[in-house]
């Protein structure tokens, strides 16, 4: 049987634009170089199109720095997509330009409009969608997509963001049906009790945010423990340069929608 929750038809990115220099941080450790982030971008759609899939790149969006991160606008599943309401003020527009290309997509295409939910606290896997509450997902954003996805027949799960990560994604992500990728700290809080765990080498946290999309493991360069460990374990692993989405608290996430809608 295909995994639907990494076997995907298509993603959707989005250009990163000259002022992606004023994209948010948490911390500010320099400036990311526009030129260099667009090589990492190109290199990243790359990797999505080598497994065959059809990868949509929209244009840059001047208006919103952030808009490249296209994955806290929305979450697309097998059967419908959901327009997020993100957190952050300056971010709130970019579910508005999304909305559009999905609705090409999509025959259901549904909307939050309670609360704040941003697409980088949720992790789909093969049997549940779990939601990290953070500094941009809160209570009422999780109750209204709970309701939204109902109809499809998700079960969710609200979990916890460590303090100080920006996002649940963050520190996660799935690798196959059975096992997720995990930074020890997000671990010790016990949410994946019913999943196989592979820890995040230490000082290697900051690539927990990878992806597992069809065939290959898309990770950030320079994580050389955590990449032997993934090769050990049988995954196809490609490594895509990451520093200036790195500035901005990006990872490998953040750059794509990936789906399959039901045909
Ligand atoms: C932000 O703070 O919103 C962006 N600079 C980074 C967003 C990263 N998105 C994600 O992890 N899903």
């Amino acid at each position: 049987m295909t995994a639907k929750s990494y076997t995907f038809s298509h993603a959707i990115c989005r250009k990163p634009s000259r002022s992606i220099t004023r994209g948010l941080r948490a911390v500010d450790t320099g400036t990311p170089d526009p030129a260099l982030f667009e090589d990492h971008h190109a290199a990243y759609v790359g990797a999505l199109r080598d497994t065959a899939a059809t990868v949509t790149v929209l244009d840059a969006l001047e208006d919103y720095p952030d808009a490249v991160f296209v994955e806290d606008a929305a979450l697309c599943l097998q059967e419908g997509a959901v327009v997020m309401r993100p957190g952050a003020p300056s971010r709130l527009g970019e579910a508005a330009e999304m909305a559009p290309h999905l609705e090409q997509l999509y025959g259901d295409v549904v909307q939050i409009t309670d609360g704040f939910i941003e697409g980088g606290d949720i992790l789909t896997t093969e049997r549940e969608i779990l939601i990290g509450l953070s500094a941009r997902t809160d209570q009422a954003g999780v109750a209204d997509f709970t309701r939204l996805v109902d109809r499809w027949g998700y079960a969710v799960r609200v979990v916890d963001t460590p303090e100080g990560v920006l996002h649940f994604k963050t520190d996660c992500s799935l690798l196959d049906a059975e096992t997720i990728l995990a930074t020890k700290r997000l671990d010790a809080s016990g949410c994946f009790e019913d999943y196989n765990v592979i820890h995040v080498a230490e000082g290697e946290e900051a690539c927990a945010n990878t992806i597992r999309f069809n065939n290959l493991v898309i990770m950030p360069a320079g994580f050389p423990k955590t990449r032997d460990t993934l090769v050990q374990a049988g995954y196809d692993v490609r490594e895509v340069g990451n520093s200036e989405a790195a500035k901005l608290d990006g990872g490998m996430s953040c750059l794509s929608l990936r789906f399959s809608p039901k045909a």
